[in-house]
């Protein structure tokens, strides 16, 4: 069969920090070509869509999927499912990936039969199945798959994170992808699920809170075969378990691998396996991204973020004495007035790490959606992509953005534009010597992207597709697992030894 894997276009942030490879869809395109299918895939983080019209009429695929990872990405890809209909009545359509995979009903009556099928959980273990069944009625017994007429068994896990390799060389522009000096970079996966249950995430409860780990071998392996300098670890938390940690530099170590990586982790775990950390700076961890959230114990603890402002602060102090460019980030709250927006200018400000603000947002799969599903203001899936604010705010809405982008802008100074580019000119020398552009633009795209009249407006487009809303829940606790794609395997699929296991169950306060 002929299958062709698309990735739509790229969100806000996309537009100026970063753009990074579809590393989920690669793996679903991989499993795809091991069952002997002639895959092709196509990203519109890279590609002009031009590309995938193109495609549609020229290659005729019989099968088309897509990566519908963003909650804000979904109309567009509903638009790009129905024009591929008109064009190919008889194309298999399928959507999957992360925010579909929780609101797979409301997709497929946007798309109005545009779509077969959406296949909730994890892609690679199922899309073999799936393609096998065609259009044909057999498509609703698939684990995870729903479609009009039905729902298969629930999603599986694949057996082993190892078993499938991303199909890498299928995309088109990898010198594309980059994440600040990492220029271009690669993606790779050294462990999936997350063990935590912050209130606003979903990445817990898509993954049933479970915690896999990919043979350390096999990274190493997976590693060496990328051409690219830079690596950006794509694992919700980095490091959680020590062992897994040191077993991987041993194993890059001897194939002596060198690489310069970005990770995201929290910091009572940067705090508890120091070592890990400190040997893989010297592996060449250059980025570490820490999830700080909020600077008061009380948003902390609303967050059930589990961990104290003393932890944050220590691990901040210990990220710098890292050497490595540290990023934080901040939840920015609908109720923030212009003096909250100002405390936390004043203390960005003075610290000397990269600062992202994120606006507090309910997505579908996690905690705080049912509960705040009925304040929402606006029910646009474009808005949902952590930039704009989809709940009542307490300064009137131009000037909440206003508040917003200004903070944004102050923080961004530190780490773009002329000062940047004097503290990185030896870095930004090589990467143009070598042909590759993305970092330097990145300097300079911020006011292009970031505009508060421009997020403004954006609530004033006209909707075609409207999240919909159950009845209000009541308060979550009673039927977590109603909240979950994969339900909750248990303690055997954590892969976390007792050590570690305790350290999660006791800052999880259990
Ligand atoms: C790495 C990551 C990023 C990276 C890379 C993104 C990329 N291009 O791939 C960066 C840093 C760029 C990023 C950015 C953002 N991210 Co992000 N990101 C993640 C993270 C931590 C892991 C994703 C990943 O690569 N996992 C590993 C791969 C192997 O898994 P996967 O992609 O999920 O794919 C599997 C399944 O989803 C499925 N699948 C995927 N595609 C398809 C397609 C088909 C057809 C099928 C059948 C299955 C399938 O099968 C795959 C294999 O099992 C997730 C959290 C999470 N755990 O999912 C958040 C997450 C997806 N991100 C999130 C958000 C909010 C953002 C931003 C909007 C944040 C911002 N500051 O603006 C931006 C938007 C970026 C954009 N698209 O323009 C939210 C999504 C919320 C939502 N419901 O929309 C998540 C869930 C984090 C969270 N805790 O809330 N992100
Ligand atoms: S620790 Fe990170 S990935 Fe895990 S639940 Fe909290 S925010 Fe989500």
């Amino acid at each position: 069969m002929k299958l062709l894997c698309v990735h739509p276009g790229p969100l806000m942030y996309t537009r100026v920090f970063l753009r990074l490879e579809p590393l989920g869809l690669e793996l679903v395109a991989g499993a795809a070509r091991d069952a002997g299918h002639d895959v092709r895939l196509i990203d519109l983080q890279a590609e002009n869509p031009r590309a995938f019209h193109r495609m549609l009429r020229a290659w005729r695929p019989d099968a088309l999927c897509f990566s519908g990872n963003y909650l804000a990405n979904v109309p567009e890809i509903v638009d790009l499912a129905r024009a591929a209909r008109a064009v190919l009545p008889d194309c298999l359509i399928i959507v999957g990936g992360h925010s579909v995979s929780f609101i797979a009903r409301d997709v497929l009556a946007h798309a109005e039969g545009a779509i077969d099928c959406v296949l909730r959980g994890e892609g690679e273990a199922a899309i073999a199945p799936l393609l096998a069944c065609g259009r044909g009625a057999g498509l609703a017994g698939v684990p995870g798959a729903v479609t009009a007429a039905g729902e298969g068994p629930p999603p599986r896990f694949v057996e082993r994170l190892d078993a499938v390799r991303p199909a890498r060389d299928l995309l088109h522009h990898r010198r594309r992808y980059f994440i600040g000096t990492l220029d271009p970079c690669a993606s790779i996966e050294f462990a999936r699920g997350c063990p935590w249950d912050c209130t606003f995430c979903s990445a817990w409860t898509f993954y049933g809170r479970s915690y896999r780990t990919a043979d350390p071998e096999w990274i190493a392996d997976e590693l060496a075969r990328l051409r690219e300098p830079g690596v950006f670890i794509v694992d919700d938390v980095a490091f959680v378990h020590e062992r897994h940690g040191m077993a991987i530099a041993d194993a890059i170590e001897r194939r002596g691998i060198r690489k310069q990586y970005y990770l995201e982790t929290r910091a009572d775990v940067l705090l508890r396996n120091k070592e890990v950390f400190r040997r893989w700076r010297g592996l060449g961890l250059e980025y570490m991204f820490l999830g700080l959230e909020a600077i008061d114990a009380e948003r902390l603890k609303l967050f059930r973020k589990r961990v104290t402002l003393d932890d944050s602060f220590a691990a901040l102090e210990f990220a710098r004495s890292l050497g490595v460019m540290v990023a934080i980030n901040i939840i920015a709250d609908p109720s923030w007035d212009r003096a909250r927006f100002a405390a936390v200018r004043a203390w960005c400000m003075e610290i000397p790490e990269i600062v992202n603000l994120s606006v507090t947002t309910p997505y579908p799969g996690t905690e705080i959606w049912p509960e705040q599903q009925a304040k929402l203001t606006t029910r646009d899936y474009r808005l949902f992509d952590i930039q704009h604010a989809v709940l009542p705010t307490t300064l009137p809405l131009d000037e909440f953005y206003t508040e917003l982008v200004e903070t944004q802008r102050i923080l961004s100074r530190k780490h773009l534009g002329w000062a940047a580019l004097r503290d990185t000119l030896g870095i930004a020398a090589a990467r143009l010597a070598r042909g590759q552009t993305n970092f330097v633009r990145m300097l300079w795209k911020f006011n292009s992207v970031y505009d508060a009249r421009q997020q403004l407006a954006d609530h004033a487009r006209p909707v075609r597709y409207e999240l919909s809303c159950p009845a209000p829940a009541p308060a979550i606790g009673a039927d977590k697992r109603a909240l979950f794609i994969h339900q909750p395997p248990g303690r055997r699929a954590r892969a976390l030894d007792d050590a570690t296991e305790r350290f999660v169950d006791a800052t999880r306060g259990a």
